[in-house]
């Protein structure tokens, strides 16, 4: 593996800028409100009927309006942000969660469990894993206008990611601007030990195998996502950049699921290969 020659202090991304994303149908007391109902769904492990059930006018800028005021919420609490992951990047998210479009969420620090770590489920509503391929930036990105190229160029490394969703939704159950709203699922993630430089790496033609318990439960190559993982960052940088916001260097992006996501129970072994990545595991109790 060729490791990349200076790699920054991942899990500390320089200083980034929040803003503040406006509603369109929504008052700024319902955007407060519903990203305290889902602060505390989260909290409390409890599920919510979608939240365009209460506001069936509610916009996609509505859905992210929340969003931002739910990652104030969690900032207040000290909790930092340091990456986003992008999501609904593949036809087989697509279709499993009936959305059309990605979204993006935010990850927070205490987001990350360490590789071959082990996640109590209890701890989560309805867990859910991902197989993706995460990348780590050397250099911050902004969009609009950012290209497969600008990606490659500004990423450290890239490497194996286990995404563990948890909808803080009934059954999984939402519409695009609902899904924005409760962060895109976001609650864990797992990234591999392995940091190999893009030069020279077709990251289209990387294999991905997923396990449960010794068994496949997914397969894919880089390109379901979006043709091109880096397309999906690329994407991700420029959604950013229309909410005004800069992706500062150090940040860990997750580029989407690669296959549908997989519901996992106590006593899950879970493994993710991804070709010259190597593989990552995580435990489920
Ligand atoms: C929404 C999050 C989707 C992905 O990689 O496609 C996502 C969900 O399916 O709950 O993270
Ligand atoms: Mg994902």
């Amino acid at each position: 593996m060729n490791a990349p020659a200076t790699l920054p202090a991942a899990h500390m991304p320089d200083a980034a800028c929040a803003p503040v994303v406006l509603p369109e149908t929504l008052s700024g007391l319902d955007v407060q409100g519903l990203a305290r109902r889902l602060a505390t769904a989260q909290d409390q492990r409890t599920a919510l009927a979608k939240v365009s059930d209460d506001h069936p006018g509610m916009t996609l800028q509505d859905g992210y309006a929340v969003q931002y005021a739910l990652r104030a919420l969690r900032e207040a609490e000290g909790r930092r942000v340091v990456g986003f992951k992008i999501g609904l990047t593949s036809r087989a998210k697509m279709l499993q969660m009936g959305v059309s479009e990605p979204s993006y969420g935010f990850l927070l620090d205490d987001f990350a469990v360490p590789p071959g770590g082990s996640v109590a489920c209890a701890s989560l509503i309805h867990p859910r894993v991902e197989p993706e391929i995460a990348f780590v930036l050397a250099r911050p990105l902004r969009g609009p206008g950012c290209s497969v190229a600008d990606v490659l160029a500004a990423t450290a490394y890239v490497a194996p990611a286990i995404e563990i969703l948890d909808s803080r939704y009934q059954a999984f159950r939402f519409d695009l601007q609902s899904v924005v709203a409760d962060n895109g699922s976001s609650a864990r993630y797992v990234l591999g030990s392995a940091q190999v430089a893009v030069d020279g790496l077709d990251l289209r033609a990387l294999g991905m195998v997923l396990t449960r318990n010794g068994a496949h439960i997914g397969l894919a190559a880089g390109a379901a996502v979006l043709g091109h993982p880096a397309q999906s960052v690329a994407m991700l940088a420029n959604l950013l950049g229309r909410h005004g916001e800069r992706i500062p260097a150090g940040s860990v992006l997750l580029s989407g699921g690669a296959t549908e996501a997989i519901a996992v129970q106590p006593g899950d072994a879970v493994q993710l290969r991804v070709g010259r990545l190597g593989a990552v595991d995580v435990q489920f109790t």
